[in-house]
């Protein structure tokens, strides 16, 4: 069995911001390793406005205190708030197609972009202190090509709303792992969508040459990464102070690109529809729930 990886083995992702005006390299960049790590490049003021409506939807479900302030509040459990309806308080649609939203994703992808209907909001508790920790919300590694189509050329767009640490955690990528292409996934017990267990990568298809990185983010910074890049969460295990890890994330392809079923379909619209199986809610393809 491989052990778990302590934080110190992460290394840092690159910072290409320096690289967002030269196309080529930008492009070089990404091609080599499957991601870019851009900082201070998101509207500050629209990032810490999704961060108070997040605040605020927690509230008005009763999981924050009402006096609550972004600086510190916490929350008992990620499972016990209704995800549907905090989705009702969100609106990331607003903040992914505003006009300097837009412009660096053109930016980024040297060409106009259709953003994914299909955001995921993550509002995790630290369980540093817990003496039952759940973490079965989280993701194992596995490539997000694998649950979203049908095409590929999509790359997803991470953006946390408060700053992350290596204690509130966030997402780990495995450099460079989108070349080889889609990999195998299995059923993983211990993750689960819509309470059901769905697949991963296990961690020894992923190989030494393909370091997982991981580094402390900023409200304003962005991670893009590949359809085929092999990543996934890092726990909240954050103590003094025990913050909360506050993100969302979507798809953006090209806007010319085939529009699946993830592409066109808003989150909570998939996870109430009890007629499509578990994948087909993820991906579109109407596969059986497994
Ligand atoms: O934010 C996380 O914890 C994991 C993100 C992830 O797996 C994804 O964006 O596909």
């Amino acid at each position: 069995m491989t052990a778990a990886k302590t934080r110190t083995d992460y290394a840092e992702y690159t910072d290409c911001t320096p690289l967002l005006d030269d196309r080529k390299e930008l492009d070089r960049f990404y091609d080599e390793h499957g991601y870019l790590f851009l900082r201070g490049v998101l509207d500050r003021a629209l990032v810490r406005t999704a961060a108070e409506q997040m605040l605020h939807g927690l509230v008005s479900l009763g999981a924050a205190d009402p006096h609550a302030t972004l600086d510190e509040f916490t929350i008992d459990s990620f499972e016990a708030v209704d995800e549907v309806a905090m989705h009702g308080h969100i609106k990331y649609d607003e903040f992914w197609n505003s006009a300097p939203t837009t412009r660096l994703f053109e930016q980024i992808f040297g060409e106009e972009v259709f953003v994914f209907r299909s955001t995921t909001i993550r509002y995790y508790p630290s369980q540093a202190g817990s003496e039952d920790p759940a973490f079965s919300y989280l993701t194992p590694l596995h490539q997000d090509g694998f649950y979203i189509g049908p095409n590929k050329d999509f790359r997803t767009v991470w953006v946390p709303l408060i700053g992350t640490t290596e204690g509130t955690g966030g997402v780990a990528l495995a450099d460079g792992s989108h070349r080889h292409g889609p990999r195998d996934h299995v059923v993983n017990d211990s993750f689960r969508r819509f309470g059901h267990p769905v697949r991963g990568i296990p961690p020894h298809f992923v190989g030494e040459d393909e370091p997982l990185l991981f580094s402390a983010m900023e409200p304003g910074d962005v991670l893009v990464f590949h359809a085929h890049m092999c990543h996934k969460s890092i726990p909240n295990l954050a103590t003094a102070p025990p913050l909360m890890r506050m993100s969302m994330d979507t798809r953006v392809q090209p806007a010319a690109s085939h529009r699946g079923y993830n592409a066109l379909t808003p989150w909570p619209e998939s996870a109430k529809d009890p007629s499509k199986g578990i994948m087909s809610k993820i991906t579109g393809t109407p596969t059986e729930i497994e």
